[in-house]
Parts: C-alpha cells; sequence; structure tokens
C-alpha cells in the first residue's frame, strides 16, 4: 500500500508566471552589472591608493604603481591618500604634447585625493618628490 502523493500544485496563474519571469530577468541584470563592474574599482575610474605609512616605509608604494588604462573606459585617475603625512603625484615624462605640470598634484594632504584624466595615449611615469622611494607608471591605451 503506497503513501498518498501530495497533490500536484495548482497551476501557477498567468500573472504569477509574469512576476517569476520578471524576477529572474532582474536577477540576469544584478549579475551581468556585477561582472562589468567589479566592486574593486569605481566605474569608468581607475585607483591608486596611498596606503597609510607609506610616507614612512621605503617597502611601501603607490598600489598599484603599475596600471593599464583604456581612453573612454577608465583613464580617470583617482589618487587616494590614505597616509597620515602629505605626498605628490609629480609626472616626470609622458606622451608628447601632454603638459606634465598640468596633470600633476604637488600637495595630496593626508586623507585627501586626486582626480586626473589621461586623455593621450602613452606611457606615463610619476613620483612622489617627498619620499625618493614612490613612483609608478600608467599606460594609457587608446580605445
Ligand atoms: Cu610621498
Amino acid at each position: 500500500m503506497s503513501t498518498p502523493t501530495a497533490s500536484a500544485p495548482p497551476a501557477r496563474s498567468g500573472r504569477g508566471r509574469t512576476i517569476a519571469v520578471a524576477a529572474v530577468l532582474i536577477i540576469v541584470f544584478i549579475v551581468a552589472a556585477y561582472l562589468l563592474y567589479p566592486s574593486s574599482s569605481t566605474p569608468g575610474k581607475s585607483v591608486v591608493n596611498i596606503a597609510n605609512g607609506t610616507g614612512s616605509n621605503q617597502s611601501l608604494n603607490f598600489n598599484p604603481s603599475t596600471i593599464t588604462v583604456v581612453i573612454g573606459m577608465n583613464n580617470t585617475v583617482v589618487f587616494t591618500n590614505h597616509d597620515v603625512t602629505e605626498h605628490t603625484v609629480t609626472f616626470m615624462s609622458g606622451p608628447s604634447g601632454v603638459s606634465l605640470t598640468s596633470i600633476s598634484d604637488s600637495n595630496l594632504a593626508a586623507g585627501t585625493n586626486y582626480t586626473v584624466t589621461l586623455s593621450t595615449a602613452g606611457t606615463y611615469h610619476y613620483k612622489c618628490t617627498i619620499h625618493a622611494w614612490m613612483s609608478g607608471t600608467i599606460i594609457v591605451e587608446s580605445s
């Protein structure tokens, strides 16, 4: 003798199915957005951090010290100073025609950030003029 089986659930109404499809679509969009814009960086921007202690620890540097960006995608770079002391972002070289002084920041105070958009493709080298061990490279690629 078999035990009674549960009766089949009532068929979904048309409205219920619409809601289920909408929920699936929303989940798909959220996953797609997450894959397109990883949480590690702000959409459209690239991030370079200066960790607390970098000004007194020669094993620390701009982080990451080398980045590659693409014009129109993420060629706006945000330098954030998490340190307790001042730093600079002083460009030493870049593509010809680019004014290095106009893209540099000579006073990146503790707890502040500096945003620069690099719109000319090429390789840029920068340093901190206060701490000789701090230097970085930004490679800007055409889109
Ligand atoms: Cu510095």
